[in-house]
């Protein structure tokens, strides 16, 4: 897959890219980003990106000129349309059934605004689909942006070692949408906390199974929003 983000802060991606699995998946090409300066596209010589808004009010809005030069450099990176992403809290809100549709894309384009908000054309002219985290309100997008491609990236085939391991996750197949059941390693006993015996059984049938109802109970004790009427516990 490659993903290339359109920031004014590409220095803020830095640190997150050049880790553990996100920069494992890099280096073995499994994923490809790229991240382009809207600054680098401003037209002035202040390299000014944002103005105030027309009919007055508070804030700064970013002018559609230097993103819509950006973007459509960008697009020649690549032959691939891709499929565009404004980061915006007017956004559709992201979860895992959107990290795993996107993660049959092969191409992400992340735009990630700052100060008040975007011009309108800018959402109008670029045809992209608005993508929000939470109902919060941070700075700009650029940790949206990181959080989608932390959670797509690890959805790719071979970015995690264990083929498994997503889908054991919270909200992953196995939890059937629910949180993950849970987990225990060495030692056996800890400040007086043991392992359940279960996990020491050896018996992979009950271990399952277990699991599977341990999963169920923390979901309805701690997101029960998250239980449909199949797969609530008994
Ligand atoms: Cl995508 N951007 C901003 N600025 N705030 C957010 C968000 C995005 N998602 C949740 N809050």
């Amino acid at each position: 897959m490659r993903i290339d983000v359109l920031t004014l802060f590409p220095e803020m991606f830095q640190s997150p890219l050049s880790c553990s699995i996100l920069k494992r998946a890099q280096d073995s090409g499994l994923v490809e980003i790229t991240l382009t300066n809207i600054r680098d596209f401003a037209a002035n010589n202040y390299r000014k990106v944002d103005d105030k808004p027309y009919g007055g009010g508070p804030g700064m809005v970013m002018m559609p000129g230097p993103f819509f030069d950006c973007f459509e450099h960008v697009q020649k990176l690549s032959p691939q349309k891709g499929r565009v992403i404004l980061l915006t809290p007017q956004g559709q809100k992201f979860d895992q059934a959107k990290a795993v549709e996107l993660s049959a894309e092969n191409r992400l384009i992340l735009i990630a605004g700052r100060y008040e908000g975007f011009d309108e054309r800018i959402r109008i002219g670029l045809g992209a689909e608005q993508i929000s985290i939470g109902d919060y309100v941070m700075n700009g997008g650029e940790l949206a942006a990181m959080v989608i491609v932390d959670a797509v990236a690890r959805l790719l085939p071979g970015v995690l070692g264990d083929e498994d391991s997503a889908k054991n996750d919270s909200f992953g197949e196995s939890a059937g949408g629910g949180l993950e059941y849970p987990q225990y390693t060495r030692p056996e006993v800890f400040r007086g906390m043991k392992v359940p015996d279960i996990l020491l059984s050896g018996d992979h049938g009950k271990i399952a199974e277990w699991r599977h109802q341990q999963a169920l109970e923390r979901t309805q004790k701690w997101r029960p929003d998250l239980l449909t009427e199949d797969n609530k516990p008994k």
